[in-house]
């Protein structure tokens, strides 16, 4: 494992020393925002992490080695190459591996590259989970399935509603994902802060999630954790204004054909393009204030 796995000197010398580590995705870099938004939003988000005293570990496949900290030109290269970079999910690191390729990871491959360094915390924006329509086409992202098997702690915004929300709050109580609202009883969704669906727990302390996330780990046994941090309420966007692009974006995507790995990709494109670039400032704003959770969350855990 050692050989395949390579980390930053700043987040080996973190991890040595008990410091805290927020591992973050390359997926929403090359794949979930244009450029140069998406450049100045990674940037942005190694920068949120270190304010707090942790160490970012944004992670990616480069020249198959599985990377936890990036280079700042790492960074550029997969912000620039946007969706030419292959979108590498767990079914891609072998192959990726073996031809000593690039991927940007998803959640489930950043969550798999970060157990393997050690990493317990991960924030993102959103996740992958049971997409609309799954009981014919059974689109289901393997998101879910590493949160039952790998034990990280994510943190996102919810579930954006180009998924069925009430399915992916389904699947995870199948697969024994606890779904943790911080500050909030219901479900965030993402550009919007508040859901019809009720979160397992309420927490309102970083220290309280550092506490069942440290409980879990002490138990031993397999999975992840789910942390859904609503959007602050002045970077929401209206709700029927992101209703009305998301349901045009599916219509179109269902028109198109489109399949497969290619569908979130393309849905958060058209979403950002029918608001005209307002759900993009929403997604970064959502972001960040995804990854100051994160950072604090491992703060804590490492007390
Ligand atoms: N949701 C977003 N932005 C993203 C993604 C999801 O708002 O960039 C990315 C994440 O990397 C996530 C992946 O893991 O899409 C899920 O893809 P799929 O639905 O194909 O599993
Ligand atoms: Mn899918």
């Amino acid at each position: 494992m050692k050989e395949f796995l390579k980390l930053s000197p700043a987040v080996e010398k973190a991890l040595k020393e008990g410091r805290p580590v927020v591992a973050l995705e390359s997926t929403i870099i090359s794949h979930g925002m244009p450029y140069p938004q998406n450049l100045e939003t990674a940037r942005l988000c190694e920068a949120e992490v270190r304010k707090y005293g942790a160490e970012p570990a944004t992670v990616a496949i480069i020249g198959g080695k599985l990377c936890a900290g990036l280079t700042d030109e790492e960074l550029e290269y997969l912000a620039r190459t946007g969706t030419k970079v292959t979108k590498a999910s767990r079914r891609d690191l072998p192959v990726l591996v073996a031809r000593k390729a690039d991927g940007a990871t998803t959640v489930a491959a950043t969550m798999i590259i970060a157990a393997m360094a050690g990493i317990r915390v991960f924030a993102t924006g959103g996740i992958g989970g049971v997409h609309r329509g799954a009981e014919v086409t059974m689109d289901i992202s393997a998101d879910l399935e590493e949160l039952a098997q790998t034990p990280v702690a994510v943190v996102c915004a919810g579930a954006k509603s180009i998924l069925d929300l009430g399915l992916t709050l389904e699947y995870l109580e199948t697969k024994g994902v606890p779904v943790i609202g911080y500050g909030t009883e219901t479900l965030p969704a993402f550009y919007t802060y508040e859901s019809d669906f009720k979160v397992d727990y309420r927490m309102d302390t970083p220290k309280e999630i550092a506490d069942a996330i440290a409980a879990q780990r002490e138990m031993g046994y397999p999975g992840g954790m789910l942390i859904t941090n609503p959007i602050p309420h002045e970077y929401a966007m209206p709700k029927a204004v992101i209703d009305q692009a998301i349901e045009q974006a599916l219509r179109e995507a269902n028109e198109q054909g489109i399949k497969g790995k290619a569908t979130t990709p393309f849905l958060l494109a058209r979403v950002c393009e029918l608001t005209g670039g307002d759900s993009l400032k929403s997604n970064i704003r959502l972001v960040l204030n995804n990854v100051a959770l994160g950072a604090k969350i491992a703060c804590e855990l490492a007390k």
